[in-house]
């Protein structure tokens, strides 16, 4: 882990070590390209080519109804997985939007209605884990939202199955197609349709840099499709003073550092916090870690800033627009105002960003490589569109009709105009 000291950075070094690795995926265009098109010109049958190319299996047939299978969990898993879709749901839930309708003149009525994305696809990564909780991250907000096409993708084990656990939570959240494709290839079937896949509206998920890339050409090109945001490796930033405990901020930073070998993992400690207790606890949780090889790479790219005040750390912070802010720190409740830039927040030492990866009701898709600065993490709003709506009165006409008019005018559009005098002259004949 590097050592810096925030006294001793000019703007420009701050500005350097708030930049993530470039991402090169101008390389990976070239590689993704062919897996669209084919898919594309064979659907199922070209998803399934990729299928038995990365992951060892053609599931056939590729996509199945969820709800037509039955499933068996252990049954402490299952009841962890429920008490944590509770509070998922619970969360998402208090976010449905309100009724919103203003009359902004006397006669002139205006409202905002949400209506649900219909089709949406869920990307949810396999390799070397699964991921039931992203899978409740996103289906749950979609099914809130009220979504009626739901299409969940997932890599297909060697033997063409997909873990019981993800079966079950597509079932739980009203996905109608579980497509058993992983990468570009899902991707693709999901953005352009096949026989068996619906084409969906917007596909969101986390995934490598195929998925990632997949989704960025799909997006600009004619299938028509949004995407929830731009993706990089995950990130933590811990912030930490002489109260926090430094076993703890040990365990958050390697949390996160288990992600990925491109996990960004940055510590900003305050004079008073001992670092080099943290460094040692690192080292000691490490070896405990079955993931410890992974971790290790990601900790020895990472850095730390020394600071001298919980001030300075919240402006690096807020420079660094990380997706996990944690604060370990004294009543960290006063710096809520300060925080401008982040994904999601952890406020005080029993709070570890655990918590909010599964459990206890906050979404843990968000935002990486900066894009905090202008993004949001998935919530019920990704799976809504707002569509507004207006009703005038004649008297509500002749308030706003006038403005219309001078506007209409002023930018030489006449035929704007007359729709608004036409209908005035028709008010003046009948009084
Ligand atoms: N921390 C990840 C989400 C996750 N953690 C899923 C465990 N499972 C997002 O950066
Ligand atoms: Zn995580």
């Amino acid at each position: 882990m590097k050592k810096y000291s925030y006294k001793d950075l000019s703007a420009d070094d701050l500005n350097l070590l708030c930049q993530r690795p470039k991402m090169d995926f101008r390389s990976i265009f070239g590689q993704v390209e062919p897996i669209i098109e084919k898919v594309e010109r064979e659907g199922d049958a070209g998803i399934n080519y990729y299928n038995q190319k990365f992951d060892g299996a053609a599931p056939d047939p590729i996509v199945i109804n969820p709800q037509q299978k039955k499933v068996s969990l252990d049954s402490e898993i299952k009841q962890a997985l429920d008490t944590a879709f509770d509070n998922i749901y619970r969360f998402h839930e208090a976010q449905l939007p309100a009724p919103l309708e203003v009359e902004t003149m006397p006669g002139v009525q205006c409202k905002r209605v949400a209506r649900p994305i219909e089709r949406v696809g869920l990307y949810i990564p396999g390799g070397t884990a699964i991921l039931p909780s992203t899978l409740m991250m996103l289906g749950i907000p979609a099914m809130l939202a009220g979504c009626s096409t739901i299409v969940v993708a997932t890599p297909p084990k060697s033997d063409g199955s997909v873990a019981d656990e993800i079966l079950y939570l597509a079932k739980k959240i009203g996905a109608t197609h579980l497509l058993k494709a992983g990468g570009a290839q899902a991707v693709a079937g999901m953005a352009l349709g096949t026989e068996s896949v619906p084409k969906v509206d917007k596909i969101l998920g986390p995934g490598n840099q195929y998925v990632t890339v997949a989704k960025m050409m799909l997006q600009n090109s004619e299938a028509q499709i949004a995407i929830d945001m731009p993706a990089g490796p995950s990130e933590v930033l811990v912030i930490a003073d002489g109260t926090a405990n430094p076993a703890f901020v040990a365990a958050d930073l390697l949390s996160q550092a288990e992600h990925g070998e491109d996990s960004q993992v940055v510590l900003v400690a305050t004079n008073d916090f001992d670092l080099n207790i943290c460094l040692q606890a690192i080292e000691h949780q490490l070896t405990e870690l079955p993931r410890q090889e992974i971790a290790r790479k990601s900790i020895e790219q990472s850095f730390s800033v020394t600071v001298n005040n919980l001030d300075e750390a919240l402006d690096f912070s807020n420079r660094y627009a990380p997706e996990h802010l944690i604060l370990q720190c004294q009543n960290p409740e006063l710096y809520e105002d300060q925080i401008m830039n982040a994904g999601s927040v952890f406020l005080g030492k029993w709070t570890p960003e655990s918590a909010g990866d599964y459990a206890s009701g906050t979404n843990h898709t968000l935002p990486t490589y900066g894009y905090a600065r202008m993004f949001s993490g998935v919530s019920v709003d990704s799976f809504l569109k707002q569509i507004t709506m207006q009703q005038i009165t004649a008297n509500g006409l002749k308030n706003v009709g006038p403005v219309i008019e001078k506007l209409a005018e002023l930018e030489e559009l006449e035929a704007h105009k007359n729709a608004v005098s036409i209908r005035l002259k028709e008010i003046k004949k009948n009084i």
